[in-house]
């Protein structure tokens, strides 16, 4: 049930099986523990992200990335583990073809906990190598996903709902389209995995 929002985004839902969507909480839940875990992202105007995060490779700041936490416990940040690569690069075959797989590897996880009130605003994501697609995986509840345009942060978009074990690709002309989370649904994860809240774990290529 492979879906085609708009050129380049494309939807498999329930790529992940149970195992793996088993495996990839286990290992975010790690990665999530002190030092250099669960962040609360600060906004340049001010506030501050309702998703909290964690990230591998890199550390993310608006706009931009650190090796080293520059705000909490200053810890360098965890390292990007291979196999994420390997999975990513199966995620874009699976979903765009072996031609849309980027040359370079995966090297950046940013891993968003969104609790039943996170919310993320509509949002382009620039501050990598914006010709690698962006992978995403859903774990735990249902969200409401907003996908708009390359050109304004208004209409058109189109609201999908992402599911636990779903992937979505971004690349080609939709890797500069904005797009955010403006509902969780509450209490919809699978019961086996034993998830509270909303988990979104993307993939990227970051040209360093
Ligand atoms: C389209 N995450 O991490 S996933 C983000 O569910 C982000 O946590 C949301 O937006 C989340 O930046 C949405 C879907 C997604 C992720 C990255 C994209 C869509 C994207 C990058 C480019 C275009
Ligand atoms: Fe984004």
């Amino acid at each position: 049930t492979r879906a085609e929002t708009a050129p380049g985004a494309v939807h498999l839902p329930d790529w992940l099986s149970p195992g793996q969507q088993r495996e990839l909480l286990d290992a975010c839940r790690e990665w999530a523990r002190p030092p250099a875990g669960l962040r609360t992202v600060r906004t340049p105007g001010g506030g501050t992200m309702t998703a909290r995060q964690v990230c591998l490779g890199r550390h993310w700041y608006p706009y931009g990335y650190a090796a080293t936490a520059v705000d909490g416990d200053g810890a360098p940040v965890k390292p990007f583990p291979a196999r994420l690569d390997d999975l990513a690069r199966r995620a874009v075959t699976d979903a765009l073809g072996a031609e849309a797989v980027a040359p370079a590897p995966y090297d950046i996880a940013l891993i968003n906990f969104y609790d039943a009130d996170a919310r993320m605003g509509m949002h382009r994501d620039a501050d990598e190598q914006t010709d690698a697609p962006v992978v995403s995986l859903s774990l735990g509840d249902t969200c409401v996903f907003r996908f708009g345009n390359p050109e304004t942060r208004t209409r058109p978009y189109t609201d999908t709902e992402l599911r636990s074990g779903d992937l979505f690709v971004f690349g080609g002309p939709s890797r500069l389209a904005y797009h955010g989370v403006p509902r969780v649904h509450p209490g919809t994860a699978p019961p086996e995995l034993g998830l509270r809240g909303r988990l979104n774990i993307t993939l990227r290529v970051s040209g360093f």
